[in-house]
């Protein structure tokens, strides 16, 4: 599959309120505005055309748009976080995907759901049952997505440490394969040999953005990106610091589609 568009959304100034349980201290607003940028360059050089959105300083959570929406090529669901802070965020993206949709799907009381629990690996999606996405949110994401020729496999990650949504432990690659930690590489009915398993040293690696043909991974990860070269992969590293201290990564900084 060929992506040709991302939603992104530069951090406000007060990204630091956002929603954090990492021990790294707060962000720094100015290197978070250079490394949203470079994530942005990044995402150009792979073939992207961005929509960048507006800062939202009354959603510190705001710049992690991934969240909001689940987008197939058909299809756009603007989901229901599960933090209650951060439930403001999907008016704004409904108004966003109006721009590329001709309908948009939402996910409806009493279920939750952050598009960082969706693992979208061709036609089969997985949906992690966390903290923020809860049985009733996945289950409707499920019978959405059947549209689209996906059948979904329900992961529960609420007893991992360490891992706020399943991609934080999980990504999909393509050609059927994809980035795990051992504890979620466990959970999937996938078979090892299509499975890069992140050393436990590098856990928050895991949570990579495969894109037309580049992985990208976060900086500091150098036995992932040997092993993803091994495995016959192009990556490039960028530095998330500043986002890893508010439990966010790669994944969430886009929407892509
Ligand atoms: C939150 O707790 O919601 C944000 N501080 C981090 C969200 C990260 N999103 C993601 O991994 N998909």
């Amino acid at each position: 599959m060929t992506l040709a568009r991302a939603i992104v959304r530069p951090p406000a100034a007060n990204l630091a309120d956002g929603l954090t349980t990492a021990p790294f201290g707060p962000p720094l607003y100015e290197k978070a505005r250079e490394q949203h940028a470079a994530y942005c360059a990044a995402l150009r050089a792979a073939g992207l055309a961005l929509t960048v959105l507006e800062p939202d300083a009354a959603h510190p959570d705001a710049h992690f748009v991934e969240d909001t929406a689940l987008l197939t090529p058909a299809h756009a669901v603007l989901t229901r976080p599960g933090a209650p802070t951060r439930l403001g965020e999907v008016a704004a993206m409904r108004m966003t995907l109006e721009c590329f949709y001709e309908s948009v799907d939402a996910i409806e009381r009493p279920g939750t759901l952050d598009g960082g629990d969706v693992c979208d690996a061709g036609s089969r999606a997985y949906v992690g049952i966390s903290h923020r996405t809860n049985s009733a949110g996945a289950a409707q994401l499920a019978r959405l997505l059947e549209r689209d020729g996906k059948t979904t496999t329900f992961v529960d990650v609420r007893d991992l440490d360490g891992i706020l949504h399943l991609k934080s432990g999980l990504s999909y690659i393509g050609d059927g394969r994809f980035v795990a930690t051992d504890a979620l590489a466990a959970r999937l009915d996938v078979a090892a040999a299509q499975i890069v398993r992140v050393h436990p040293d590098e856990a928050y690696g895991a949570n990579c953005v495969w894109v037309n043909g580049i992985v990208l991974i976060p900086a500091g990860h150098p036995r992932l990106q040997e092993d993803l070269a091994r495995a016959g992969y192009s990556s490039a590293a960028l530095d998330v610091s500043e986002f890893r201290k508010m439990d966010g990564g790669l994944s969430c900084l886009s929407l892509r589609f």
